[in-house]
């Protein structure tokens, strides 16, 4: 019995002993990893964010406030639906459907890299900060959870920052060439190989290319299409579910496209007038993009219905407004919707979303977003 304190004495030592000779290597480790810049740290002159061994980070990871994660939640099971945010398909969803979520009114901030979503009946707004100034906002679904991840893409580095919404993690990929070199590329996030998942994807005005990893394959490819004057609208326009290689030429009031289902099948299309915006949609709902553009000068849209090849005509905005189509009320048809920036940044006054439902409920008009900030309609809950 007396044996007790002094074996509790011993192992007392022991673990003094350890201890110090861990707090000791553990100081010394430390200090290797401090002189070595091996120690995550943000560069106080630049606010460049590095993490363990000096990796470079995203400029507003340390900034991710826990509590505005957006919540993990079922993915429901949908049927086959094009998402877009803008112009560009970010996904298409298969098999058992039974829902549709209609997008979600959100806005970024280029000041700050802060996304606001506006949240709905049964959902709480979301702020994240995600990305700094100088990057662009570049929506999708990179994990194919059906819900889109918020994104980022720095042109100055060519490196895309998504945070996952399946499990609320994040990477990073080098996939673009900084702005320093040939001028900077175009982020064209979609589904190019038809799996559900965006894909990192750029358009190079320099060579008129277009690049893509794949995200079935993770193998990039490229394939030229284009001239360096265009400007990069990808849309599924034979309806296979695969983005297809698509432009706008502005000149002569043009998309030129090259099928994914068959890449010697092109379409040459002429739709409004120059200078009218590119406002690409699936309208008419047949599951094939439609060709359309919007014209500031009298806030007309000009739908060419892919089911009919009849162009319709929409008054709906006006001079200064962003073009914002996308599915808000949840049936499958992409709305004709314009956001009205505040014109004054002095008066805390919100943009204006004007949204024409296309399943005939009354139109949504909504205040989100300040002034300067861009929006990006998707879907970040479910
Ligand atoms: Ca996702
Ligand atoms: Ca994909
Ligand atoms: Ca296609
Ligand atoms: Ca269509």
């Amino acid at each position: 019995m007396s044996l007790k304190p002094s074996i509790a004495g011993a192992r007392s030592t022991t673990l003094l002993y350890s201890l110090s000779a861990f707090a000791l290597v553990s100081l010394i480790t430390l200090g290797i990893f401090a002189s070595n810049g091996w120690l995550p740290k943000t560069d106080p002159n630049t606010g460049k964010k590095t993490g363990w061994f000096g990796k470079e980070l995203l400029g507003g990871s340390a900034s991710v406030l826990a509590t505005s994660v957006p919540l993990p939640s079922p993915t429901i099971p949908l049927s086959k639906e094009y998402i877009y945010a803008g112009s560009r398909l970010l996904a298409v969803e298969d098999s058992n459907a039974t829902a549709v979520p209609p997008a979600d009114l959100a806005v970024w901030r280029p000041s700050t890299g802060t996304w606001y979503v506006l949240g709905g009946q049964a959902t709480q707004n979301v702020t994240f900060n995600w990305g700094m100034p100088g990057d662009k906002p570049v929506p999708a679904d990179f994990d194919g959870d059906g819900r889109t991840d918020f994104s980022i893409y720095r042109p100055d580095t060519g490196y895309w920052w998504i945070w996952r919404s399946s499990d609320s993690t994040f990477y990073g990929v080098n996939f673009g060439e900084p702005c320093y070199q040939r001028g900077c590329d175009y982020p064209v996030p979609a589904d190019f190989d038809g799996d559900g998942r965006s894909d990192n994807a750029v358009w190079r005005p320099s060579d008129a290319t277009w690049y893509v990893i794949p995200s079935s394959t993770g193998t990039a490819y490229s394939a030229q299409w284009g001239t360096s004057a265009d400007v990069p609208f990808p849309g599924d326009f034979d309806g296979d579910g695969r983005a297809d290689f698509a432009v706008w030429r502005n000149s002569e009031a043009k998309f030129l496209s090259v099928d994914s289902s068959n890449s010697v099948n092109t379409r040459l299309v002429s739709v409004g007038l120059p200078n009218d915006k590119p406002a690409l949609g699936d309208y008419d709902g047949d599951g094939k993009t439609d060709h359309a553009v919007w014209r500031p000068s009298t806030g007309t849209w000009y739908i060419r219905k892919s089911s009919t090849l009849d162009t319709i005509q929409i008054s709906w905005g006006q001079a200064g407004d962003f073009v914002i189509q996308n599915d808000y009320d949840g049936d499958s048809v992409c709305d004709v919707a314009v956001w009205r920036p505040p014109t004054n940044a002095e008066v805390k006054e919100y943009g204006v979303w004007w949204i024409k439902h296309s399943s005939g409920i009354p139109d949504r008009i909504v205040g989100w977003g300040l002034f300067n900030d861009i929006p990006v309609p998707a879907f970040y809950r479910r």
